[in-house]
């Protein structure tokens, strides 16, 4: 088998920083030292040699809100990998009703275009036997260990306290991680209908219907129930104080939760929605929506201090067109922005370049945190001999406008139009495939394979029944203390 040498570069990882070269063979990473001769060379003079990045939470091709999300599993990983990105992790999401198997078929065959690798997260959007039954396929035979609830979505998506709680149960006993969208849906519904009746329909009022306090509360909830099922909690796009706080405290009394903040929350606040071109507020309405500058810094902080600990995308993008099915009515803009392609450059150049982060800490939550929370580590998020050569190397003075003209991402715009990046892939490469090479997107549709990820904690040896379970009970703590990440 041909080999390849990363050459001449700086590794940058988690823990450290040093020189040496990086040889890859089958995809893997076979050796790490001075002076490596291979087959083929990349230089790498002047850069730093990380893993790609491992983007968490990505809804492509998801079928909401009466459309489905642009970007495929085809433009969404090109994207990813322009912008070093290497892996991302989507959610199967049945429709209230349908089978959990089923629906991973659907999403197994949506990503067979991926052009990286990928894994799925499960959405719970329902309650039942069937449900309860599947899930423990779901874990064992599919190698997806991490379930999502949406709190928020009423009428759609949304699970209410018994059934989030009975799920739960079920996610601990069998190992998993919960995982939550943290917003009260039914006081998002209230404010909705209020804004709404008083004549404020534009775009604005999305975020007026979902304050930072309907996600600290719905955070808090979570962490409780969670505490009380005995399963660990992943916060996904935590955007606000109210819900960092929440997660701080669970972690400082020992309990296993995570919190996610976006980059679009890093960088871009709530004055997007004051702007007065109505198609201009609409492309950057999420939930949760932007935030205040002081929600910023605390996100910020708490990636600095480790109270949270990675950073995603929800990469969901809709086009111009799919937005304006909201005109005259803010409730039926399709949620969701892009960024997967931004998500690294952006960080590097608004978090390293500034110095609120180390290029260490930089790495920590793009990929290895990731890759260890959820189970895939050290194959993903580690440039050690044996892992998989998903490898960015990272050019920090290369420069370019963030333009909807030059971008991957299949829709016609970019939230972050004319931002300026310092800081870009050199060559990205996917499982030792040079997917960017020397800043031009070589793509290879079909070339991403699927991750199974095993359960974070040994299957409880007698799983409950579906009687059992549909019966709310207490269930001890586990006492499992936090750990590094
Ligand atoms: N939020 C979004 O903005 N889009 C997709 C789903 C979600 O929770
Ligand atoms: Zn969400
Ligand atoms: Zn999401
Ligand atoms: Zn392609």
């Amino acid at each position: 088998m041909s080999t390849t040498v990363i050459k001449n570069g700086t590794i940058v990882t988690a823990d450290l920083t040093y020189k040496a070269d990086v040889m890859i063979e089958g995809g893997v990473i076979t050796a790490i030292g001075p002076n490596l001769v291979g087959d083929k060379s990349l230089d790498a003079t002047g850069c730093y040699v990380m893993p790609g990045g491992i983007d968490p939470h990505t809804h492509l091709e998801m079928p909401f809100m009466g459309t489905y999300s642009t970007d495929d599993f085809e433009s969404g990983t090109r994207a990813a990998l322009s912008g070093g990105t290497t892996m991302v992790i989507d959610f199967a999401l049945p429709a209230p009703g349908q089978s959990l198997l089923e629906a991973i078929t659907m999403w197994d065959n949506k990503s067979t275009r991926a052009h990286c690798d990928y894994s799925f997260h499960m959405a719970i959007t329902w309650w039942g036997e069937q449900v309860f039954n599947e899930m423990e396929t779901v874990v064992k035979d599919k190698g997806i260990t991490t379930f999502k609830h949406f709190m928020a979505y009423k009428g759609a998506l949304m699970v209410d306290d018994d059934e989030m709680y009975s799920s739960f149960c079920r996610v601990g006993e069998l190992g998993g991680i919960a995982m939550v969208h943290a917003e009260n849906g039914d006081v998002v519904a209230q404010l909705q209908a209020k804004l709404l009746a008083e004549g404020n329909n534009g775009p604005e009022a999305h975020a007026y219907s979902r304050p930072a306090e309907v996600e600290g509360e719905a955070t808090n909830r979570a962490i409780m129930i969670a505490d009380m099922a005995g399963t660990p909690l992943y916060v996904v796009h935590t955007s606000c104080e109210q819900s960092h706080e929440a997660i701080r405290r669970a972690r400082q009394k020992g309990m296993r939760v995570w919190g996610e903040p976006l980059i679009q929350h890093l960088t871009l606040d709530e004055s997007e929605y004051a702007h007065p071109d109505w198609d201009h507020a609409a492309r950057r309405v999420m939930s949760p929506p932007f935030r205040n500058k002081m929600h910023q810094e605390s996100l910020w902080a708490g990636l600095s201090a480790g109270s949270l600990q990675v950073v995603a995308t929800d990469h969901c993008a809709f086009s111009t067109e799919q937005k304006r099915f909201g005109v005259g009515d803010f409730t039926k803009i399709p949620n969701g922005t892009g960024g997967l392609e931004d998500r690294m450059p952006m960080l590097w150049t608004y978090g390293v370049t500034t110095g609120r982060l180390t290029m260490n800490e930089f790495v920590a939550v793009t990929s290895t945190n990731i890759a260890k929370i959820l189970n895939c580590y050290p194959k993903k998020g580690a440039v050690l001999v044996g892992a998989d050569a998903d490898l960015v190397v990272w050019d920090p003075e290369k420069s370019k406008t963030i333009s909807a003209s030059t971008q991957q991402s299949a829709i016609d715009y970019n939230v972050f139009e004319g931002k300026q990046l310092k800081g870009l892939p050199r060559y990205t490469l996917t499982r030792g495939r040079v997917a960017v090479d020397d800043g031009e997107v070589k793509p290879q549709e079909g070339h991403g394979e699927f991750v199974k990820r095993e359960p974070v904690t040994p299957i409880n040896k007698a799983l409950s029944t579906w009687k059992e379970v549909s019966s709310p009970r207490k269930v001890e703590r586990t006492g499992i203390p936090a750990t590094g990440v």
